[in-house]
């Protein structure tokens, strides 16, 4: 349905439309991490730009004007609707500042920091990013489209081509929300990012988002949302972004909804410190369940906390920005640490939990500089 080509031929390497300089991006196959240590002139939005891209394929090049989404399923009273770009903008509009971040953020970390490499993508801290989102609240949609009472799931579908791994192909991308999450009016079929039209890279004409949860559940190119009166399985909440693992149950832990606070220092891993002098440490601190209230920063190994000027007050889903001075005592090699504390009082630990795909890695990450 209106989809004119894709942005690489695949096998999916490559699939990326906008330029990623390396001043901006570490690439990950078809994927492109954000660069911490180069972001701090940016301002509290990452700039579309420089936004980190997951792509189980290749983004697919929309033709916005025979776009549609379709709306249909057990759960609608009469046919369902279809809507097209110029139905969505004629909707009211609501706009959402939230965090999106992969749950596979911070991977490489499990076996750098833990010792238990987890397999898939080897995101540093750079699958993250936060941005202003307009678009209509799904919630809205299904209204329009009859919603019944009886619904149960809600399942999205992209447009981008079907996924295949390990020679079987799972379909298109799609990942089911239960009812009462579709109805939270923070959840958007957004078709603007930062005051500009939604890139082909994050999701053009429209994605839903679905601030605070794993970043799968923000379906790019979204084509189809089936409403059901059942439950709705697919890959993407069976197989994939579950916990498995020896402190998850017998089979696998529920389906990921939220994320898990973190934090990320706006400097290169390893840089170079004069010393003799007082350094600007800062950073930026997030969680899918609440703003961050508090981030306290160790240069000691962890035994001498410091509290962290928040440069921005707690709210809604959104990041939280942070400085701390530092004078280092002496030359040599130091291990910083940022730790955040959510609204919900959840606190980074010093380890986390192993999990068999590496999902989740939420504990305190050491931040290697040397002094000289
Ligand atoms: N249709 C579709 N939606 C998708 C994906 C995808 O590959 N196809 N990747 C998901 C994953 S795993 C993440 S983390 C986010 C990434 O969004 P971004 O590329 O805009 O940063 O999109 C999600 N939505
Ligand atoms: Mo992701």
């Amino acid at each position: 349905m209106g989809v004119v080509s894709s942005g690489s031929p695949s096998p999916y390497g490559g699939g990326i439309v906008k330029p990623l300089p390396r001043e901006w991006f570490v690439p990950h196959g078809g994927s492109a991490e954000m660069r911490w240590d180069t972001l701090a002139d940016t301002g509290l939005y990452t700039p579309n730009e420089r936004f980190f891209v997951r792509n189980h394929t290749a983004t697919p090049l929309i033709d916005p004007r025979t776009w549609r989404l379709r709306v249909h399923g057990s759960a609608l009273r009469g046919g369902g609707a279809e809507f097209s770009a110029a139905d969505l903008r004629a909707l009211p509009a609501r706009t959402v500042d939230a965090v999106l971040e992969c749950a596979g953020n911070g991977r490489r970390f499990w076996a750098e920091q833990q010792g238990t490499p987890a397999p898939g993508t080897p995101w540093g801290l750079g699958g993250v990013g936060m941005a202003s989102w307009r678009g209509v609240p799904l919630a809205d949609l299904l209204r329009a489209a009859g919603l019944g009472p009886d619904a149960v799931d809600v399942l999205p579908s992209g447009l981008d081509p079907e996924y295949t791994v390990g020679g079987r192909n799972l379909g298109h991308v799609r990942r089911p929300l239960p009812i009462a999450k579709a109805l939270d009016a923070d959840v958007l079929v957004a078709y603007e990012m930062n005051g500009e039209p939604l890139p082909p890279d994050h999701g053009a004409p429209a994605r839903l988002v679905v601030p605070g949860w794993v970043g799968v559940a923000s379906i790019k190119w979204l084509g189809d949302v089936e409403v059901a009166d059942r439950p709705l399985g697919s890959p993407w909440n069976t197989e994939y972004y579950r916990l498995f693992g020896p402190a998850q149950p017998e089979g696998g832990g529920p389906a990921l909804t939220g994320q898990v606070v973190k934090s990320a220092f706006e400097l290169a891993r390893g840089a170079v410190l004069a010393a003799g002098r007082s350094h600007r440490l800062c950073g930026r601190s997030w969680s899918g369940t609440g703003p961050v209230r508090e981030v306290e920063v160790s240069t000691d190994g962890g035994l001498v906390w410091r509290p962290a000027e928040l440069l921005d007050p707690p709210a809604g889903h959104g990041w939280t920005r942070w400085c701390l001075d530092w004078h280092p005592p002496a030359p040599g090699r130091y291990g910083l640490r940022a730790r955040a504390t959510d609204g919900r009082g959840a606190v980074q630990p010093a380890e986390a939990e192993f999990n068999r795909e590496g999902y989740l890695f939420g504990a305190v990450v050491v931040h290697p500089v040397t002094v000289v």
